[in-house]
């Protein structure tokens, strides 16, 4: 092991005051067992953030955050049974329902997203999968979007390698597909599909030559196992995602999860660093959750390897900080969104 994953220079050479850690990280693997991604959640908690702040800045500009919208295009009246989500159908939580949005109003709504300073733009609907017309009108979402300069990003629910292909064709950058948990946990928490039905998905998202975003979320009263079980899922696919949303749980009354207990924000932390060390060249994504965090809370969220957020009032149909608040916390902490110029070299 390199001294400079020990000892910041600065300390182990007197003639060099740069504060530079310098690591020599080995690539990323794919052989992760649950023991070892176990072991990092249970290291004492300094130690784990040393870790993941070290791997973070061998792979990463260290005060960089990628800056994602989400809008909901189709919302409410999914037939999926998720727990946690509001959109079911099958959960009263006053969510209206509406139909896929016209594309001149998504595109509006890119224009003013960028304007506010993301960089990327994510389109959720509430679909098991889309249908063929949908997907249609979707792909001339991401032609138009994509033509602003923004990145762009869809979740859609299950997508056939076709479907996949047609959104790659349209010019689509990201397909968000979360695993949510482990594969054991996965049944308490959704019936309607399988977790196999998630990791088909996933592999056309990839055989089409998308980005692929997948993630979790925590606080569904799945335990420390089920979090590092979900990791080593994501870390052994063939190939890492490049986007990893870890998310909080929003309980949203009306769900079967409202009354839930609530997450240690400590063990919320390291579900973020034993992401950042295992899948050491993913955006690592501090994402639902953050309207209840505290800013100091976020920002232990960044020192444990998040670099990226979403950004905006809403997620899809609750809160999220907004735009001053997230832009007086970046601030606050010297840190800096993505530059537009690092997407697709747009303006
Ligand atoms: N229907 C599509 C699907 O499930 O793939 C796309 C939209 S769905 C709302 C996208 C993701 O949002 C889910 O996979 C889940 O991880 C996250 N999500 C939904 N409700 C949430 C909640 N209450 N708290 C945290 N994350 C949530
Ligand atoms: C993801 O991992 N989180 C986002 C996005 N991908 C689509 C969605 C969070 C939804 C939170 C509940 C809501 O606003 O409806
Ligand atoms: Fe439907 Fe997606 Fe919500 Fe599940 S998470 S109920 S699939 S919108």
């Amino acid at each position: 092991m390199s001294i400079g994953l020990l000892f910041p220079r600065c300390l182990v050479d007197k003639r060099q005051p740069r504060i530079d850690y310098a690591p020599m990280h080995p690539l990323p693997r794919h052989d992760w067992s649950l023991d070892e991604s176990l072991a990092l959640f249970t290291q004492p908690f300094a130690d784990l953030i040393f870790s993941a702040q070290s791997v973070h800045r061998a792979w990463h500009a260290p005060n960089t955050v990628q800056m994602s919208t989400l809008l909901s295009i189709k919302t409410g009246a999914c037939p999926e049974d998720c727990a946690y989500c509001p959109q079911s159908v099958r959960f009263d939580t006053g969510v209206g329902v509406e139909a896929l949005m016209p594309v001149a109003q998504v595109v509006e709504r890119a224009r003013a997203a960028r304007a506010a300073g993301a960089t990327r733009f994510c389109m959720g609907a509430a679909y098991r999968s889309p249908k063929r017309r949908d997907i249609e009108q979707i792909a001339q979402m991401v032609r138009e979007v994509r033509a602003l300069g923004l990145e762009t990003c869809a979740t859609l629910g299950m997508l056939e390698p076709s479907q996949a292909q047609e959104l790659k064709r349209a010019g689509l950058d990201y397909y968000n597909h979360n695993l949510d948990t482990s594969e054991e946990f996965y049944g308490q928490i959704i019936s309607t599909r399988s977790y196999q039905d998630r990791l088909d998905t996933l592999t056309a998202v990839r055989d089409a030559g998308l980005n692929v975003c997948c993630g979790g979320i925590v606080g569904m009263g799945e335990s420390q196992r089920d979090r590092a079980q979900l990791l080593v899922t994501l870390a052994n696919l063939p190939q890492h995602p490049e986007s990893v949303p870890i998310n909080q749980l929003v309980r949203v009354p009306g769900t079967p999860l409202a009354q839930g207990p609530e997450v240690d924000p400590f063990d919320f932390i390291r579900t973020i660093a034993v992401a950042r060390v295992m899948i050491p060249k993913a955006q690592v994504r501090l994402s639902a959750g953050r309207a209840e965090m505290s800013d100091e809370l976020q920002a232990l969220a960044f020192l444990a390897g998040a670099n990226s957020i979403f950004y905006g009032e809403k997620l899809l149909t609750t809160g999220n900080p907004d735009v001053a608040r997230d832009r007086a916390l970046l601030n606050r902490l010297g840190m800096q969104p993505e530059s537009a110029a690092a997407v697709h070299g747009a303006a």
